[in-house]
């Protein structure tokens, strides 16, 4: 039986790498698979948070994903917090998972900036609250953005060891979990440096298309975007060591559901003053209707509460069971 897992976190405004990285895939995914979908607000507080923001943002982000296509009737959707088992099997795994293991993540060492000592500790055992996250359902399938990929791996790590420990004879406790990397936007980076990802926590504004910008700003941001002065390639090896325009011509395709082969074969030959409008134009048809749905909806804080409570009701009845067995294979008596 495949079950998906994923989570985002409420740290600021869903981006169109959110959406192209992952969040297609979900609202895909819903129509054929039983899929779990979390706001991950015990993820946010790792770094500084302001306690009143992050409510606000934890609401927004429900109101941007259903924007976007996530149907709480067809999928579970619901903030991590409102589940218990999140935290307490977070605890059992981090005494399965290795230091070394941890020592590995390039997240952490990205995140925590020059001040190790000054990082919190939940920032270093992030990745395991994430493998409780997805081990706690006993979901098989991640859909996630390229950069998740590493953190996937480790939560496949620490279910084969959890297995290999308490799994019992047929060592099946935790199915291993495969992550999902599809679309020809796994990685999309910022509209300032097509070296650096899009993220939120990024601070120029203009680095990223917000999925609530409105047709004028998707426009106006895509135009501003940085390019090197030569016109798109022909053929795909054209945009090797041209990180501006592959990004771009990434989006394109994605945005359009076809491949940068394709993209090319229109686009090619011509300058970004004819390529940069056509994908503004295309972005805005496609994203702008989502956040003129997001305005609407988080206006109604009462319904967005009420979906979010009853996800996490449905969540919690998944999760619970699969917690108590999780407790008694490592050997606890029953409370
Ligand atoms: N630039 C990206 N391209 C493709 N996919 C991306 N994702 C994030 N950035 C990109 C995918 O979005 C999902 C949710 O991400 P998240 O918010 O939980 O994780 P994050 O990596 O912390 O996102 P940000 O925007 O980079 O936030 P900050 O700035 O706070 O670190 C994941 O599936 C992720 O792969």
């Amino acid at each position: 039986n495949e079950r998906v897992f994923s989570g985002i976190q409420p740290t600021g405004d869903l981006h169109l790498g959110n959406y192209l990285g992952a969040i297609v895939n979900w609202v895909r995914m819903q129509e054929t698979h039983d899929c779990i979908f979390c706001i991950v607000d015990l993820h946010a507080i790792t770094m500084s948070h302001d306690p009143q923001l992050l409510a606000k943002q934890t609401r927004e982000l429900a109101a941007a994903l259903i924007a976007s296509g996530l149907d709480p009737d067809r999928c579970i959707l619901f903030h991590q917090s409102a589940v218990p088992m999140h935290a307490q099997l977070a605890w059992i795994l981090q005494c399965v998972a290795r230091v070394g293991w941890l020592d590995r993540m390039t997240q952490f060492k990205e995140k925590k900036g020059k001040d190790k000592e000054g990082a919190s500790v939940g920032l270093y055992t992030y990745p395991v609250l994430q493998a409780a996250d997805i081990l706690g359902y006993r979901a098989t399938h991640v859909p996630v953005g390229e950069d998740q990929k590493q953190h996937l791996e480790l939560a496949r790590d620490i279910a084969i060891r959890f297995n290999q420990n308490f799994g019992g004879g047929d060592g099946e406790f935790f199915p291993v979990p495969e992550p999902m990397i599809q679309g020809p936007a796994t990685r999309v980076m910022s509209l300032r440096d097509g070296t650096a990802k899009m993220s939120k926590s990024d601070p120029s504004d203009m680095s990223r298309i917000a999925m609530t910008d409105d047709a004028d700003t998707i426009m106006r941001k895509f135009k501003k975007a940085k390019t090197d002065p030569e016109p798109l390639p022909e053929s795909e090896e054209g945009l090797e060591g041209r990180p501006e325009a592959a990004n771009l011509v990434n989006i394109y395709a994605a945005l359009a559901g076809t491949d940068r082969a394709a993209v090319l074969r229109e686009f090619g030959g011509q300058g970004f003053g004819s390529f940069k409008p056509a994908l503004g134009e295309l972005a805005a048809e496609k994203l702008a209707p989502n956040s003129e749905r997001y305005r609407d909806l988080k206006a109604d804080k009462k319904t967005l509460d009420r979906i979010l409570r009853d996800g996490a009701a449905k969540a919690d009845a998944i999760a619970a069971p699969i917690l108590e067995d999780a407790k008694r294979a490592v050997g606890f008596l029953k409370g």
